[in-house]
């Protein structure tokens, strides 16, 4: 299984973001270091700005393969090969809607530019990711001629599209799983607006493709794609991958900097709350072992475990914040605890400290 970060393709189709020339080669850099095997660095038809950025990307010597996006037409492709970047994705709808109401061209036509671009893209040096966009809304006869097609030219990759996130887990198991037979690797690109882009993206896999597109914290057109330090975790746990998940926080803050996006507490990995513990109960048993409550250790990630402190709140953590600064008297413990309960208040580990250390003094 591999991974294509679209932060600064994708990503940057998402409202609100717009990332500068420096701000495209920073993040590319930081994206490289978790070990993906593509950054797909931008669509350099869009501006003189996202076409400087790429060039810089692409010329960065990073590990990743870098991949510009680009429209099935040969000037667009003219401005990839100025990028320097290695690989090319070249996108076309071939459903009979987009070719009826859209483009006005018959499937023979839309089949010939899509090979024209690949034979183009090919015979300067290219390597070509192709994408039937919408490929889980369009008609499989026309799926079946413009793949078809586009092996015959040579293509290296078939992207397996779900635009406007329309698939549910079994159909695109079963897609995918059909799209096999062409012989040519797969790769899963799974929008989120009902919320399944990740079980979408895991199906793929499951049916057989080898590579899912992400972006960092999720971002993309509308509700936008993959999550990419969900399915990185995912990669390493359950698929035996190794990329560097220390630099998922990083990446997932330098993002929010950039952009102003903020993301939930409640996000799995990268979330305020994705290491934080709060029933006594479970505080209790994680200080025995954090086995016991978390899947990964917070390390792993470069993150640490924390305690919320309010009504739900045990002996253990209390103490948890008390012995590290000495208090250990239990009636001290007891008589916080109570007073804790009963306010129905948040407590932080200074107001703690402080509450503690005034009942000391009390019960002295
Ligand atoms: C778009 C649509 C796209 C393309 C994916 C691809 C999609 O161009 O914005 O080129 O691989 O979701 O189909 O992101
Ligand atoms: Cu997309």
């Amino acid at each position: 299984m591999e991974i294509l970060d679209s932060t600064l393709r994708e990503g940057e189709q998402s409202p609100e973001v717009s990332f500068t020339p420096e701000q495209r080669l920073e993040l590319a850099i930081a994206i490289d270091e978790l070990g993906v095997e593509f950054i797909e660095a931008g669509h350099p038809a869009v501006s003189e700005d996202v076409f400087k950025g790429i060039k810089s990307v692409a010329s960065q010597g990073l590990n990743a393969k870098i991949l510009a996006h680009s429209r099935a037409r040969r000037e667009d492709i003219d401005l990839v090969l100025r990028t320097d970047a290695s690989w090319i994705g070249i996108f076309f709808c071939v459903s009979n809607r987009c070719l009826s109401k859209r483009f006005h061209i018959t499937l023979e036509e839309a089949v010939a530019r899509v090979v024209d671009s690949i034979d183009y893209a090919k015979s300067h040096g290219l390597k070509v990711r192709f994408t039937p966009e919408d490929t889980t809304r369009t008609e499989w006869e026309n799926l079946e001629k413009v793949i078809q097609a586009a092996v015959q030219a040579g293509v290296d990759r078939i992207s397996v599209a779900d635009t406007t996130g329309v698939a549910h887990p079994w159909s695109f198991y079963s897609l995918v799983s059909r799209l096999r037979e062409f012989g040519v690797p797969l790769h899963v690109h799974c929008h989120n607006d009902m919320g399944l882009a990740l079980a979408n993206a895991i199906m793929g896999i499951e049916a057989g493709a080898i590579l899912v597109d992400a972006t960092v914290n999720g971002i993309g057109e509308r509700t936008g794609i993959v999550d990419l330090a969900q399915i990185t975790t995912i990669a390493n746990y359950h698929y035996g991958k190794n990329y560097n998940l220390e630099m998922l926080p990083l990446l997932s803050k330098k993002l929010q900097e950039i952009t102003g996006l903020r993301i939930e507490k409640n996000r799995p990995i990268v979330g305020d709350f994705a290491f934080v513990h709060k029933a006594g109960l479970h505080v209790a048993a994680v200080i025995r072992d954090p086995y016991f409550y978390e899947f990964l250790p917070p390390e792993f990630f470069g993150r640490n475990r924390e305690i919320f402190v309010d009504k739900y709140a045990g002996r253990a953590s209390l103490e948890h914040y008390l012995h590290r600064v000495g208090i250990r008297n239990e009636k001290v413990v007891e008589k916080l605890l109570r007073r804790i309960k009963s306010s129905n208040m948040a407590y932080t580990p200074e107001m703690i400290v402080e509450e503690a250390k005034r009942i000391e003094k009390e019960v002295m």
